[in-house]
């Protein structure tokens, strides 16, 4: 002990310090200690009292508890099978692939809802309205976004949860934002996926918000049973790019934020709308779509709304439209997913890939005709 204390004390010089340099160059040196920082004696070397365990990660749930999990509606399971599905990694891939087949039995009987609308319209909040009104009716609603511009950190979604407020607190709501930036196609495909989840999960509604801009809208329109388009009154056509495209999808037209000063607006425009969709080929067989107003912050048409949604389920079910859509559906679903897979072959050959710039430089040059430089890439694709 004693001879440990003046080891303690024991001071002294390093050798750059200046010959005759006072006592303020001086260094103590104090011994480590062998005990632990409370002072009892350690058994095991600091190393390996390190508490390890809690950094290492939680294990992965089997295929097995996925599947349960989901049909228990476990919401964390939920997410993490969510997740999987949205991962990029050809392991999780395949795990989530797994998965979804087991799930597949379950799923299809919610009713599939896609809303569209410029950035601003009111999407958002009237999902909200919406997705509460169902609850309360005692329906479980599932809320998924497809926005092929979001990513991780500066997703739509930051501004959705503050508009879906009451309804992110309900325990009878999955809110899932958009997979993050990936090409349409593969958002597409993993919200398609999620939506099956969701079903076999015990969801009754499935509301799918989209971008309004761009192919998400006949993405969204590919997957859904209904489809509503949000526009606002007085903001003109071409402030709200409407193209006659979206009009020719929707089975709805709802002129939101129709309360106060903007009522005689928005019933305006609701006549305009009806006028227009009156010569277009309905988006659903013996469907009549028609604009309606609503008002998404005080919750006034949102009920009406429903009894559209309602009544068109009733219609298309009794003529089959409905069970037809939804195998035409299935069908698109496969080929897109080889388009994909080809495309993805394609892009992905080493040859291909090498030789790319070198055939873009020669296209822009002009100095290589375009069906040349096709087939010269496909020519590489094939050897
Ligand atoms: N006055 C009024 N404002 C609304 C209504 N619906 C939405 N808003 C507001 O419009 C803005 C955009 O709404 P949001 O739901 O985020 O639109 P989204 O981009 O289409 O999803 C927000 O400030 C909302 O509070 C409505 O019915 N009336
Ligand atoms: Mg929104």
């Amino acid at each position: 002990m004693n001879q440990e204390k003046e080891n303690e004390q024991e001071s002294y010089k390093p050798d750059w310090v200046p010959e005759n340099a006072g006592d303020a160059f001086a260094i103590k040196v104090v011994k480590g200690k062998e005990s632990r920082h409370d002072g009892l004696p350690s058994e095991k070397p600091m190393s390996e009292t390190r508490p390890t365990q809690n950094f290492t990660k939680k294990p992965q749930p089997t295929v097995d508890e996925l599947v349960a999990g989901v049909l228990s509606n476990d919401r964390t399971l939920l997410a993490r099978t969510i997740t999987l599905i949205e991962s990029n990694a050809a392991a999780h891939q395949e795990k989530a692939q797994q998965v979804l087949h087991k799930l597949l039995p379950h799923a299809g009987n919610a009713l599939r809802v896609g809303i569209t609308g410029v950035p601003g319209a009111g999407k958002s909040t009237l999902i909200e309205s919406l997705g509460m009104f169902l609850i309360n009716q005692g329906l479980k609603v599932a809320v998924l976004s497809i926005d092929p511009s979001s990513t991780v950190t500066k997703g739509s979604i930051l501004g959705d949860k503050t508009r879906m407020e009451l309804l992110s607190r309900e325990m009878n709501c999955f809110i899932r934002p958009s997979p993050s930036a990936g090409t349409l196609g593969g958002v597409a495909r993993k919200s398609r996926e999620t939506v099956l989840v969701c079903e076999a999960a015990g969801y009754d509604v499935i509301l799918i918000e989209t971008v309004g801009v761009g192919q998400s809208e006949t993405t969204v329109r590919s997957m859904v049973d209904f489809f509503l388009l949000v526009q606002i009154a007085g903001a003109g056509d071409e402030l709200q790019g409407i193209k006659r495209g979206v009009m020719e999808l929707v089975d709805a037209v709802a002129v939101n934020k129709a309360e106060g000063d903007n009522i005689q607006r928005a019933k305006i425009a609701q006549a305009d709308f009806n006028n227009a969709l009156h010569y277009l080929l309905p988006a659903t067989p013996g469907w009549h779509a028609k604009a309606f107003t609503t008002s998404a912050l005080n919750g006034t048409g949102v009920k009406e709304l429903w009894q559209v949604v309602q009544k068109f389920k009733a219609v298309t079910m009794e003529s089959g439209v409905f069970q037809e859509r939804r195998k035409k559906q299935t069908v698109d679903w496969v080929f897109r997913l080889i388009e994909d897979e080809l495309k993805d072959n394609f892009y992905n050959h080493p040859a291909v890939k090498s030789a790319l710039p070198d055939i873009k430089n020669k296209i822009y040059s002009e100095s290589i005709l375009p069906i040349a430089a096709a087939t010269m890439l496909l020519d590489l694709y094939r050897s």
